[in-house]
C-alpha cells in the first residue's frame, strides 16, 4: 500500500501505528507546515482580490503556481548588514564617471527636463540624481520576477501588511492593463522600473508625460523623468529652495547631542534635530563649511547626522524631506543632494 510522503506500508504492523508514524514523518519534513500555511494564505489573497474587483483571469495568470522564494527573504533580513558610512556611500555613487554621465543625460534630455521643470517645479539635477542612483539612468535592469518576490514578502510575517498592499497594487496594475505580466520584473524588494517605484507609488504618482496613454516607467524617458518629479512635487517639493547643505556646529553641541535629537512623527521616521529657522541656527553658532554665517532668513531647517555625532553634519530644508519620502534613509537623501550639487547644472 502506498501512503503520503512516498512511504510503503509494511504489512506486519497494525495500520493505526503506521498511519501515526507517517503523520509524524510528514510533519517533520522541511517546509511541510509552511506549504500548507502558504496555500491557505494564497487562497485568502485570491478571495480578497476577487472582492477588490480584480478579474479572475488576471488572478489566475498572476498567482497560479507562485511559490515563496527563499533568497528574497534572505536579502530582506540581511539589509542591515549592508550599512555604510556616508563617505563610503558617496565614494560609490558620486564618482567622476557618474557625474559625467549625469551631465550627458542632461544634455540628451534637456527639452524634456525643461518641460518637466515647468510642470512640477523640480530641477533637472535632482531628477537626474535620483534616476542615476536608482538605476544608473536605466542601465541597471531589474531581474527578479516581481510577483513571486512580493508574494514572498507579503507572506513573511515581518512586513506582511505593507507587502500585501503592494501585491494588491500589482494586481490592480495588471487588471487595468498598465503593464503586461511578462514585463513585470523588479528589485528583490519589489521596486519597479527606472525610478524604482513600489507598486502603490506607481498607482499614485507615475505619469504619462509623452501622452501615449500608458504610464511607462520602464522605457519612456518622459514618463520616467516626470514620474520622479511628480513624486517629489506631491511630497512637498518647494520650487527654488535648496535641499540643504553641510554645516559646522558649535562645540557645545557635543554635550547636548541627545537633546537635539527628535523623531519625525509621521511618514519617514529617521532621526533629525528639531526644526529652527536659519536665523536661530546662526545665533546658536551653526556655520557654513567655510566658517561664514548662514543666510539670515526665516527658512526652517533641521540638523542631520548620517554617521552619528562624530561624523559630518548637514542642515536640511523642506525639500530634503521630499527626498526622504522617496527613500527614508539619510545616506540616500544626502547623496541625492550632494550628487545634484556636483553636477553643477541648473
Ligand atoms: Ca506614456
Amino acid at each position: 500500500m502506498l501512503l503520503p510522503c512516498g512511504l510503503k506500508c509494511p504489512t506486519n504492523y497494525p495500520i493505526q501505528v503506521f498511519v501515526y508514524l507517517v503523520a509524524i514523518f510528514c510533519l517533520l519534513q522541511p517546509g511541510f507546515g509552511q506549504t500548507t500555511e502558504f496555500s491557505l494564505w494564497l487562497q485568502q489573497v485570491k478571495t480578497e482580490a476577487i472582492e477588490r474587483g480584480i478579474k479572475q483571469d488576471v488572478i489566475d495568470s498572476a498567482l497560479t503556481g507562485v511559490q515563496p522564494i527563499k533568497r528574497v527573504l534572505k536579502r530582506d533580513k540581511n539589509q542591515s548588514e549592508f550599512k555604510l558610512t556616508l563617505d563610503r556611500y558617496l565614494n560609490r555613487v558620486v564618482t567622476e564617471k557618474n557625474i559625467r554621465l549625469a551631465r550627458t543625460k542632461n544634455r540628451e534630455h534637456r527639452l524634456i527636463l525643461k518641460e518637466v521643470y515647468k510642470r512640477y517645479g523640480v530641477p533637472p539635477r535632482v531628477i537626474l540624481a535620483i534616476w542615476g542612483i536608482e538605476t544608473r539612468f536605466g542601465l541597471v535592469k531589474a531581474k527578479v520576477p516581481l510577483i513571486p518576490s512580493i508574494v514572498t514578502l507579503a507572506f513573511d510575517k515581518r512586513r506582511s501588511k505593507y507587502f500585501r498592499a503592494q501585491l494588491f497594487a500589482v494586481l490592480e496594475m495588471l487588471n487595468e492593463g498598465y503593464i503586461d505580466q511578462k514585463s513585470l520584473f523588479g528589485s528583490w524588494a519589489g521596486a519597479m522600473g527606472q525610478p524604482q517605484f513600489m507598486p502603490s507609488s506607481y498607482l499614485a504618482y507615475a505619469q504619462d508625460f509623452d501622452g501615449d496613454g500608458r504610464r511607462d516607467i520602464w522605457k519612456s524617458i518622459p514618463d520616467i523623468l516626470a514620474s520622479i518629479a511628480n513624486y517629489l512635487a506631491r511630497h512637498g517639493w518647494v520650487q527654488n529652495l535648496m535641499w540643504g547643505r553641510e554645516v559646522l556646529t558649535p562645540t557645545s553641541y557635543g554635550k547636548n547631542f541627545r537633546s537635539l535629537s527628535r523623531r519625525a512623527t509621521r511618514g519617514c521616521r529617521a532621526k533629525t534635530s528639531e526644526l529652527k529657522t536659519l536665523t536661530q541656527w546662526n545665533m546658536e553658532g551653526v556655520r557654513k563649511l567655510n566658517g561664514q554665517a548662514l543666510p539670515n532668513v526665516q527658512i526652517s531647517g533641521a540638523l542631520v547626522w548620517p554617521d552619528g555625532k562624530q561624523g559630518r553634519t548637514f542642515l536640511t530644508y523642506k525639500n530634503y524631506e521630499a527626498i526622504m519620502s522617496y527613500n527614508c534613509a539619510h545616506l540616500y537623501a544626502i547623496t541625492v543632494g550632494l550628487f545634484s550639487d556636483r553636477m553643477a547644472i541648473r
